[in-house]
């Protein structure tokens, strides 16, 4: 069987229009200086880059009714759904270069449109501090990339809600999300009420990533596709300092390599977001460094040859 992995596709999607910072529209440019291509080239994936998609300037605007910059908000992600379901559809591995968080919207949208028509199976791993699970009324920020999430549950404005071609794109069974440690009061209810599987930091600091990481890959086998939002400020801010909303407590440097090199030994990963790196925030690039590390597990490297399937996480 083709491995897609082989074969890997990065779009870049500048924009911060979802964000309370600027600065992350920076961030494909960034991942490139840290050498991603030249990474995926070493581990023997042949990289094609798309360069940037092209979309609305951030007005930089107060919200209205609830969201800021909602139309450059849409905009991005209909760019973004589109050309990664471009990708998808030529057997090709997208890498999204975000770009904010709520771009996830238009990426796991494309995702789940492709799996639908596929007949695959789809599994989310959210890796954020946050839950992303806002909506207009429960926001105290206003900044839409706190509801992505919810808007790939069915709650949101129709542009957004409505972009996979069928509502909700994603169903609780689907989603698993780790490093949380910053909810909002309405969140905290709503999430609880979805019925969603959160492995909090509590969770990972009483359980450890290794037992976090078996319980959020269980149950997946060789018609599933696993798809991985990799918001940067999952990671503790003492090795990623380079993102708008940094929470303490995250995943130290061993732990966050654990979990991609888990995600790596499933074998199952066949797209992937990198979001909300800030380039403005960063000291000397160290965080596109690190998440470029964390990037080489994701994709395989291992520091020794390893048996397959025999290392505790393998799909069941
Ligand atoms: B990110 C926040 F209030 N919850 O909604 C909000 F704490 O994509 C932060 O995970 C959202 O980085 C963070 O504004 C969004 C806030
Ligand atoms: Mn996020
Ligand atoms: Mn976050
Ligand atoms: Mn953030």
């Amino acid at each position: 069987m083709q491995d897609i992995r082989k074969q890997v596709s990065l779009v870049g999607v500048p924009t911060d229009v979802g964000a309370g910072h600027r600065g992350a529209s920076m961030g494909p440019e960034a991942i490139r200086v840290a050498g991603i291509t030249q990474t995926l080239a070493q581990l023997g994936i042949a990289v094609r880059d798309c360069g940037n998609l092209n979309g609305p300037p951030n007005p930089w605007l107060p919200p209205q009714a609830g969201y800021r910059h909602l139309e450059q908000v849409i905009a991005w992600n209909q760019l973004a759904h589109d050309a990664l379901y471009a990708e998808l559809c030529q057997g090709r591995f997208p890498i999204m270069l975000g770009g904010d968080h709520c771009l996830g919207v238009g990426s796991i949208s494309a995702v789940s449109r492709y799996c639908r028509e596929q007949g695959r199976k789809l599994r989310v791993l959210w890796l954020d501090a946050h839950t992303d699970f806002n909506t207009a009324d429960l926001t105290p920020s206003g900044n839409i990339h706190g509801m992505p999430v919810a808007c790939l549950f069915g709650h949101g404005p129709r542009e957004l809600v409505e972009m996979a071609g069928q509502v909700p794109a994603l169903q609780a069974d689907m989603l698993r999300q780790i490093g949380i440690r910053s909810v909002d009061e309405g969140e905290k209810t709503f999430i609880h009420q979805q019925g969603i599987e959160v492995f909090d930091m509590r969770f990972i600091d009483e359980h450890g990533m290794r037992h976090t990481m078996e319980q959020a890959l269980h149950g997946l086998d060789e018609n599933t596709h696993l798809h991985v939002s990799f918001d940067v400020d999952f990671l503790d801010p003492d090795i990623a300092p380079g993102v708008g909303t940094t929470v303490r407590g995250g995943p130290n440097y061993r732990e966050a390599q654990l979990c991609m090199e888990m995600i790596a030994d499933t074998e199952c990963m066949a797209s992937l977001d990198i979001v909300e790196l800030n380039p403005a925030l960063d000291v000397r690039n160290q965080t596109a460094e690190v998440a470029l590390d964390l990037v080489r597990s994701l994709f395989g490297q291992s520091t020794l040859v390893r048996p397959k399937h025999k290392n505790g996480s393998g799909r069941q």
